[in-house]
């Protein structure tokens, strides 16, 4: 086998017989209510991802919930499941380690702009160009809102904030080019006023292996009112969808967007704001998780299938 071709995982829980489910209901999903300010663009984020899990009936012990710090990391709180709310822009190595650990979970990360791009903007792409199996969802809504209002690294130009009180100076990072960038392996990006499309989105991402990644602008009603409303047609804006090929032959489908054309991509990603929304760029390239049980399968095989605790016992007895 050479490194491009995908490999299997398997999915089963260690240890776990089957049993007679009750349906997933969004009643059984709930935990905390939540706290944020009325009319914040999170709420409807929260809401889709319940809808999902309801909707896909996921195995209820296999949902895992994390965050990293803000606003929109107060996910874990909000989620009937396994969860850890943890410490700023750390979501990915967390999420990353029980990813590799227990491939058999659903591991959905949730965080910030201020999270995921400035304080772990490292570990967001070391995550991607690892190919780590789970979903990240970035709430971006241009600003620190937890700290309420510092500039955040999508802050655009101009913008007037605590640490910018003449206005924001520095070049954004635009989270797209950022993303296609890193070498996730499902890149989308969706608005938390078209429920419908996150869901779309949410899905796609869960059901993709790899490093799934969705920028989600959501609004911060609090500290940067309007920010999205370009993006919204309720507020007089265009939300304009990415047309993806369809491979059928036609003249109009030349004209459609190849998600696995890494170069396109990135040339969504430079169109101005609003831009488009949708799936950007999607590869099946393997996943950490699939390369590293293939070592570990072939190294175990090497020494005779022995247990976890024979070479445990073996590597003290070395160093004795
Ligand atoms: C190591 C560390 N640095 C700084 C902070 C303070 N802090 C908490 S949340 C946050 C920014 C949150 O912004 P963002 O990630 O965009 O989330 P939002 O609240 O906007 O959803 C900062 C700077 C912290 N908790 N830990
Ligand atoms: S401060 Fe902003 S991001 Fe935080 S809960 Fe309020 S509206 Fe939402
Ligand atoms: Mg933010």
């Amino acid at each position: 086998m050479n490194d491009t071709e995908t490999v299997a995982m398997p999915v089963e829980t260690p240890g776990l017989v089957d049993f007679p489910r009750e349906k997933l209901t969004k009643k059984a999903i709930t935990a905390d209510h939540p706290t944020w300010c009325p009319g914040c663009g999170d709420f409807a984020v929260l809401a889709s991802y319940y809808k999902v899990l309801e909707k896909r009936q996921v195995d209820h012990e296999k949902i895992v919930t994390l965050a990293g710090i803000g606003c929109s990391s107060r996910f874990p709180y909000f989620v009937n499941g396994y969860g850890a709310h943890f410490i700023h822009g750390r979501g990915v190595p967390l999420a990353s380690g029980v990813s590799l650990s227990r491939p058999d979970l659903k591991v959905f990360l949730f965080g910030g702009d201020g999270d995921g791009f400035s304080i772990g903007g490292n570990h967001l792409d070391h995550g991607a160009r690892k190919n780590i199996n789970l979903t990240y969802v970035i709430m971006d809504n241009f600003v620190y809102g937890l700290t309420k209002k510092q500039t955040s690294p999508t802050s655009p130009i101009g913008f007037k904030s605590k640490t910018d009180p003449q206005g924001a100076v520095d070049q954004p990072v635009i989270a797209m080019k950022k993303l296609v960038a890193s070498g996730a392996t499902f890149i989308a990006r969706t608005h938390a006023a078209q429920v419908n499309h996150m869901i779309q989105m949410i899905e796609r991402a869960m059901d993709h292996q790899g490093f799934s990644v969705i920028e989600c602008l959501s609004e911060c009603v609090e500290f940067y009112p309007g920010a999205f409303d370009p993006a919204n047609p309720r507020k007089g804006g265009s939300f304009e969808l990415i047309q993806e090929k369809k491979w059928d032959g036609t003249a109009e489908d030349e004209m459609r967007h190849d998600v696995t054309d890494e170069l396109a991509a990135y040339k969504l990603a430079m169109l101005p704001f609003p831009g488009v929304f949708g799936v950007f760029y999607q590869s099946d390239r393997p996943t950490k998780n699939a390369l590293e049980k293939r070592w570990v399968d072939q190294s175990r095989e090497k020494i005779g299938q022995a247990s976890d605790l024979d070479i445990l016992q073996k590597t003290f007895d070395r160093m004795k």
